[in-house]
């Protein structure tokens, strides 16, 4: 296999941002922990932990498989606690994401109803969605939207032993007869988390393939009840992407202007504040606070939302998950709004050191001593008012500021329809480049990013340049996508670090060989584009050249998505080791057996390179059975 010939950007502490010298300075000079520090004061790490076999379910336990004790106290057995931990795993993404997704549909419904200062910007993709799902679009957006609205809501809240229409609206129709044989067609995901918990308690059901059945189909209701809700709604409310250029890294920071940053997953309330920080009398606040005017950043997935569709103060995204700590180290972010999900629990005590105002925004968030300003889709605009007032008063707080040099400039706005349109408004170009071998195929590299110094970012960065090398488009979703924007591979000028198949194409498309399709939310659209190639050559998912790798998983959405990735029919690399080895039978069936059932499978390894290599294999296996000899 061909070789990157640079040299790896894997350098440094955190590797995909070689200048947080300042920051970090200023954090040991404070006498404070990072992510970093607390993991290795960790080590080292529970073993049954990280084998997925300890039960602490009820109060016989701790118990922890060993030689000596091969079961737990109730008898349950390594294979069943191995799955009923990573069921309940499952359903606490899915809920994630559900949670997020009737958000969405609420906002849309008081839209629809005028009750906001959220409105409908896209009519078009409303009509599509709406078509989908049967409703007349030959009445006012409004009623469209309302009709939508309740739908989706509806939906979200049927019982679980009625079919859920979500799924047969929005997957493909092979998948579906495939689900539908091994009768993981979810029911209302609601209720489909309950009883999924209900099987999690002590002593319910000790059958893991049951259980492992369950997380399947739990993870097909995250992603069509999900994902695909949110990217949807979200394209209504704030307009869909379009390929633009952006700004990341954390010396984006301009220490002359109040500072604002939205970290979460939720970017509708973000949106509004980064169009008020325009607003004149805002403006005039901030200058006469001594403010050069008012910028917003992005953190996480809430920041790659929001570079996808630029707001005018919206400056870039700051960075993953790992940074968040950091960009308060720079002493220059006068204000983190925080929604839900991926705000650790140390921010408190740096925006106390850094002189950062706090706010959380959402009701399932909460900090101890950070002030909760709550959100709902009546009263956003005050809430975005509050939130700039807030930032900018806190503008007059700063303490000493070290904003590192490094920043990148990045090609952001990829999704299903941006990417058709740079196609032409048809699929068939990339299937033709495919077809031709010049793209070898199509790897998904999403996720988050892991703290182990081994990780850090530079799984992604190998993984990726390893693939890219060999021709294989790379997209990405989640903090995947900030690290490799921050590494330097979705910059206008990064073809190069192609092979000569896909630099041509990039080249001759003016698109980078990584693809950022934004946050791990946008994970749904990469399902679609796959989905999209799979009808042209009306084939199925899984005899696509196409894989997936979260080449630093983190957290319980992540094992959600990596479960549709499986029942979707696509080889899933996962790294670090995911908690079954505890259990030969859950192992197996994971990384063997559920193959012969949806196509897909997991692919454990946690060198990147070899990760890399295997999937290769796989997309060189996957065009062979395609007939595709060059
Ligand atoms: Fe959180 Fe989305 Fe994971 Fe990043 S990728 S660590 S979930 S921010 Ni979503």
């Amino acid at each position: 296999m061909q070789e990157n010939t640079m040299a790896s950007r894997c350098e440094g502490k955190l590797c995909s941002d070689a200048a947080l010298c300042g920051a970090d300075e200023a954090i040991q000079e404070a006498g404070m922990t990072t992510v970093f520090d607390r993991y290795e004061s960790q080590q080292p790490q529970c073993r049954q932990g990280l084998q997925g076999s300890c039960c602490v379910l009820c109060s016989n336990g701790p118990c922890k498989i060993t030689a000596k004790s091969p079961l737990g106290v109730c008898g349950a057995s390594p294979d069943l606690i191995v799955a009923r931990n990573l069921l309940q795993k499952a359903a606490i993404g899915t809920a994630g994401n559900t949670y997020h997704a009737e958000n969405v549909a609420r906002t849309l419904l008081a839209a629809a109803r005028e009750e906001t200062v959220f409105s409908i910007l896209d009519v078009e993709r409303l009509n599509a969605v709406a078509g989908s799902l049967g409703i007349n679009i030959e009445q006012p957006a409004n009623r469209v939207a309302e009709a939508v609205a309740n739908l989706i809501i509806d939906e979200i809240n049927r019982p679980d032993n009625e079919t859920m229409m979500l799924t047969a609206a929005f997957a493909p129709a092979k998948r579906i007869d495939v689900w539908k044989k091994l009768g993981i067609m979810p029911g209302g995901v609601n209720s489909e988390i309950r009883t999924a918990l209900v099987k999690c308690m002590t002593s319910v059901n000790n059958d893991p393939v049951d259980l492992l059945l369950a997380a399947m189909k739990l993870s097909i209701a995250n992603s069509y009840a999900g994902l695909t809700v949110i990217n949807a709604l979200q394209d209504i409310l704030m307009g869909t992407s379009s390929i633009s250029a952006g700004s990341v890294n954390l010396g984006i920071l301009d220490e002359d202007s109040v500072n604002i940053v939205c970290h979460g997953h939720q970017p509708l309330l973000a949106s509004l504040v980064a169009r008020l920080a325009d607003d004149e009398e805002f403006v005039a606040m901030a200058r006469q606070a001594g403010a050069a005017g008012i910028k917003v950043y992005g953190s996480m997935c809430e920041g790659q939302e929001m570079m996808q569709r630029p707001d005018s103060a919206f400056v870039g995204q700051l960075g993953n998950w790992l940074h968040q700590e950091f960009a308060l180290g720079t002493g220059a972010v006068d204000l983190v709004m925080m929604d839900y999900n991926c705000s650790i629990p140390s921010l408190p005590e740096y925006a106390a050191r850094f002189n950062t105002r706090l706010v959380t925004t959402d009701q399932a968030v909460r900090m101890t001593g950070v002030e909760r300003l709550e959100h709902s889709p009546e009263t956003a605009g005050e809430t975005a008012r509050q939130i700039l007032e807030r930032a900018i008063e806190a503008f007059g707080e700063r303490g000493e500021v070290n904003v590192p040099e490094e920043s990148m400039t990045t090609v952001a706005g990829f999704s299903t329809e941006s990417v058709l349109g740079a196609l032409g408004g048809d699929i068939q170009p990339l299937v033709d480049a495919i077809a031709a071998g010049s793209i070898r195929g199509i790897a998904a590299v999403v996720g988050c990013t892991t703290a182990s110094p081994e990780t850090r970012g530079c799984n992604i960065i190998k993984l990726t340049e390893k693939l890219v090398a060999n021709d294989v488009l790379v997209v990405s979703g989640g903090c995947t996508s900030s690290t490799l924007q921050n590494a330097g591979f979705t910059g206008p000028e990064s073809a190069v670090l192609a092979g000569e198949g896909l630099k041509a194409v990039c080249d001759a498309l003016g698109v980078p060989p990584v693809l950022s399709f934004g946050s791990c939310t946008d994970i749904g659209r990469i399902a679609d584009v796959t989905a999209a190639i799979a009808a042209k050559l009306d084939v199925d998912i899984p005899q696509l050249p196409v894989v997936v790798s979260a080449p630093e998983w983190l957290e319980q959405k992540a094992v959600a998505d990596a479960f549709f990735s499986v029942s979707y029919g696509l080889l899933t690399h996962l790294s670090p080791v995911p908690p079954v080895t505890g259990s030969a039978l859950v192992a197996g069936i994971l990384t063997t057996d559920v193959e012969g059932l949806t196509g897909g499978k997991v692919l454990v390894e946690e060198d990147p390179a070899a990760a890399a290599d295997a999937l290769i294999e796989h997309v060189e296996l996957k065009r062979r059975e395609l007939g595709l000899t060059n």
